[in-house]
């Protein structure tokens, strides 16, 4: 049992075992005899973090000594799930620690299962953060990821009577030993007051920021264990606190009242992560948020250059890189500018160019309403002296760049301002991003080409060679290698144990895909996870699913865009035609779904609700013969998506096309054998290229019908007078059918799909969708075709690897070079 890995491969699963018994006495306190399963995990994860903590000191060493330049990646979210599992896989340990604990009569899953999820984040965004950082480190580049250390992440979803409830998350209320607390770097961050206009001895201007509070930022390290385990890199989280000496000085002048309220406040600035995915209204604690752990970065990052470099700021930009995830953190661009012109005294251009070189900016997303907007006066509020400073980048921007393109055009000038004009004004924080940076990503093909023509076509005639495209990826150490155990054999014994780190070795699998012999090994696996599955699902919800039915899952946020609600429609219409004809001919069905609502999007809420009431009804009602089933899992998140994602036989991703910018789901699932039924939307085009027309199922408008039909004057009630059966489809919500004996409760859904105007165009895509289940239906009878395309799902996802992700960022953007610690 000894592990592959250079560095541990000498670790015997008795030496484990001896260094977990060593560290639940000498570390924490206990013995085997009180040992909790709580004690037993944090003893695990101290003999772990030996490898960690060594790989750690050994990289920042690598690192320092050869002066890399490195990536910042800037990122309210990082949705790391859990670590235990993911760091022994990383480290080649995972089999030693199963053995090391089953002499103890422990079992692995029981205890990785004792961790909390660490949450801090809301879905696509923040999990990609998430697999970038591990292949930043799995491919050995300097890298730091920067957030904040919430105290609450995401909350928890239950469901009372089929509506979701939230309850508070608290991922580390006991402690989490995968974090380490560095006062030596703590940060001071001023915020509010007001600024002051100096002349200097020479008459030049100079503005002083007089700030009406200060916070503190205290650092927490989280080691970012990358496979193999040679280089382990940091994500650096911050938390705020009250800082001391503001306080000290308004409780002496006699106000403890305030000096405790401002406390609180400041300790306000990390308490929860906000729980909306898409949308955010202008929340003042928001924007403190995201100036906080701007800001507390920017001078961790400056210290650290200043140790090499002093004041000598013309290597800057060539040492550092930073990637603004989404605008969130765009405040850095214009505290970067504060900082230099400011406080080290810098030319105005100067520093703007070491800017613009130092940052580059990630658009997730076209959705107007999740387009960041801060209304001026909140800005001027909270950050005075960066109001003034965007002025002062817009004004140049505006009078030279703008001017020198197109002399004279106000209208233009307008669309391009950083400030919008009108009743209220507003700080475009799009705008800033683009402007301030050396390049703009989408995040997918379709997604770059939109966000060219459609969100930013000036900047791209201004600017031609600033936005490019990276599509995502994911990281397939946790979403294969980790999540799906058995499949990973089966693969290690087919192509060779080097895939998870070039994943286009799955490539080869292409020859078995007609091989009846392996067909039936894959399917057998796949089967298996589907019991595994089947028990998760019965422990949750109390519903009996078969596993040889088909599982068609679709998992993500509410959300209208996404579709869910078309998902039901189509589940409705089946249970119906069961209804109507009981031998209607349908392979068994079990349709899962796993999806958190933002607690204010009322809408998203009566989806789930409805889903929850007609899965009660369908999973009781004995006419159709369990042919259709389904189930709604309470509190979808990474350590549940790490069950679902392998015993799923459908995926489904369904958004209307134009508005997923690209998805990751939809790769995970994929390269874990699911066929995909989707809309020719974000990434989903992509995998159809790669794995082939056979083998997905696309239907539905094309993002350029999608623009057509809305131009045209789009009516959802045509489709409702011409389509019997989705009139009676959305004629059933109104009725008391699966609400018993409260007619209406689901009507708000039918509402919004003909009164509301169907937004997202679910009737017109509902046919497509009906008949694109009718040939998975078809597709699923013949076992041997669907073996061969699940296998060929997997065989060709090579593409959507993260580590190809950070190669294009790496080759098109960051410039960085790789430094793997040497192993002794
Ligand atoms: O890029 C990661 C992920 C995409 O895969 C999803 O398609 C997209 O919806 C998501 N965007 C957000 C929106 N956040 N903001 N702003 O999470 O990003």
């Amino acid at each position: 049992s000894k592990t592959s890995f250079p560095l541990t491969a000498d670790v015997t699963a008795a030496a484990f075992k001896d260094s977990i018994l060593k560290h639940l006495n000498a570390t924490h306190g206990t013995d085997v005899n009180k040992a909790t399963n709580r004690s037993w995990w944090d003893a695990v994860s101290s003999a772990l973090n030996e490898y960690v903590y060594n790989s750690l000191s050994q990289t920042q060493r690598t690192y320092f000594e050869n002066d890399t330049r490195a990536v910042h990646y800037f990122s309210l979210e990082f949705l790391m799930g859990r670590l235990t599992g993911n760091n022994l896989h990383n480290l080649g340990l995972y089999t030693v620690a199963q053995e090391a604990l089953k002499e103890l009569d422990i079992n692995i899953e029981t205890l990785v299962d004792e961790e909390e999820d660490m949450a801090l984040g809301n879905g696509g965004l923040g999990r990609l953060a998430a697999c970038f950082i591990d292949s930043l480190a799995t491919m050995h580049l300097p890298a730091v990821g920067y957030g904040i250390h919430y105290e609450h992440g995401l909350f928890r979803q239950e469901f009372q009577d089929g509506h979701q409830i939230e309850r508070p998350d608290s991922w580390r209320e006991y402690g989490n030993p995968f974090e380490i607390c560095r006062p030596e770097n703590v940060q001071e961050i001023p915020v509010y007051g007001y600024v002051e206009t100096k002349f200097d001895d020479n008459g030049h201007i100079a503005k002083v920021w007089h700030p009406g509070r200060v916070i503190k930022g205290v650092p927490w390290d989280v080691p970012v264990v990358g496979y193999e385990g040679t280089n382990v890199n940091i994500l650096r989280l911050w938390e705020s606190r009250a800082s001391d000496f503001f306080n000290w000085d308004v409780f002496n002048a006699g106000g403890y009242h305030d000096a405790h309220k401002e406390n609180v406040e400041s300790e306000t600035v990390s308490k929860v992560l906000y729980p909306n995915d898409e949308t955010e209204a202008g929340k003042e604690l928001r924007l403190i948020q995201q100036y906080f752990f701007s800001a507390c970065s920017l001078k961790d990052i400056i210290n650290r250059y200043q140790r090499a470099h002093g004041e000598d700021w013309s290597k800057f930009s060539a040492q550092v890189a930073v990637q603004l995830n989404d605008t969130h953190p765009a405040v850095a661009i214009p505290e970067l500018m504060r900082i230099l012109v400011d406080e080290f005294n810098q030319d105005w251009d100067y520093a703007w160019n070491v800017c613009r070189e130092t940052f580059s900016y990630t658009n997730h997303t076209l959705l107007p309403e999740a387009l960041e907007k801060w209304s001026v006066s909140l800005f001027e509020k909270v950050l005075p002296r960066h109001l003034e400073i965007i002025y002062e980048i817009n004004r140049r921007f505006l009078n030279d760049e703008v001017e020198a393109k197109w002399p004279g055009n106000d209208t233009i000038k307008s669309k391009l301002s950083i400030i919008e004009e009108g009743h209220e004004r507003m700080v475009r924080m799009g705008n800033l991003s683009v402007i301030g940076s050396n390049k703009v990503n989408g995040v997918a093909e379709v997604h770059s080409a939109l966000v060219k023509s459609d969100l930013f076509p000036e900047f791209d005639a201004l600017w031609p060679e600033k936005l490019t495209n990276v599509t995502n990826g994911v990281t397939p150490r946790r979403w294969l290698k980790a999540c799906n155990p058995k499949l990973s054999e089966l693969i290690d014994a087919t192509v060779g144990d080097k895939w998870p780190t070039n994943l286009e070795l799955l490539r080869d699998l292409d020859k078995k895909a007609d091989d009846a012999e392996f067909q039936k090994q894959f399917m057998a696996i796949k089967h298996e996870n589907k019991v595994e599955l089947a028990s998760v699902i019965k422990e949750l919800t109390d519903v009996e699913v078969d596993p040889s039915a088909i599982f068609d899952i679709q998992i993500k946020r509410l959300h209208e865009y996404k579709r869910q609600h078309l998902n039901l429609l189509h589940i409705m219409a089946l249970y119906r035609r069961l209804l109507q004809n009981p031998d209607y001919d349908m392979h068994p069905r079990v349709f899962i779904f796993g999806a958190k609502a933002a607690p204010g999007y009322k809408l998203a809420k009566d989806i789930i609700y409805a889903i929850n009431k007609v899965a009660d009804k369908v999973n009781n009602d004995e006419r159709i013969k369990g042919k259709l089933k389904v189930v709604f899992l309470p509190n979808y998140r990474v350590s549940l998506a790490e069950k679902m994602i392998p015993a799923a036989d459908v995926s489904e991703q369904i958004s209307t096309a134009g508005k997923e910018a690209s998805g990751t789901g939809n790769m995970k699932l994929a390269l874990n054998g699911a066929i995909t039924i989707g809309t020719l939307d974000g990434a989903n085009i992509e995998i159809a290229e790669e794995v082939g027309e056979d083998n997905v199922v696309i239907f539905g408008l094309t993002v350029d019908e999608v623009k057509a039909v809305n131009k045209a004057g789009y009516s959802p009630w045509d489709y409702y007078y011409a389509n019997p059966e989705i009139k009676a489809v959305l004629d059933w919500f109104e009725t008391d059918y699966f609400t018993s004996g409260k007619p209406g409760e689901l009507a708000s859904i039918k509402h919004s799909l003909l009164e509301g105007g169907d937004p997202y165009l679910c009737l017109a895509d509902f046919d497509g969708y009906s008949k694109a289940h009718e040939q998975v239906n078809a597709k699923y009878i013949d076992k041997q075709g669907w073996a061969k395309s699940a296998i060929l799902n997997t065989a060709y996802m090579g593409k959507f690897n993260s580590d190809r992700s950070i190669q294009d960022y790496v080759d098109r953007i960051w410039k960085l070079k790789s430094y793997p610690v040497k192993v002794n």
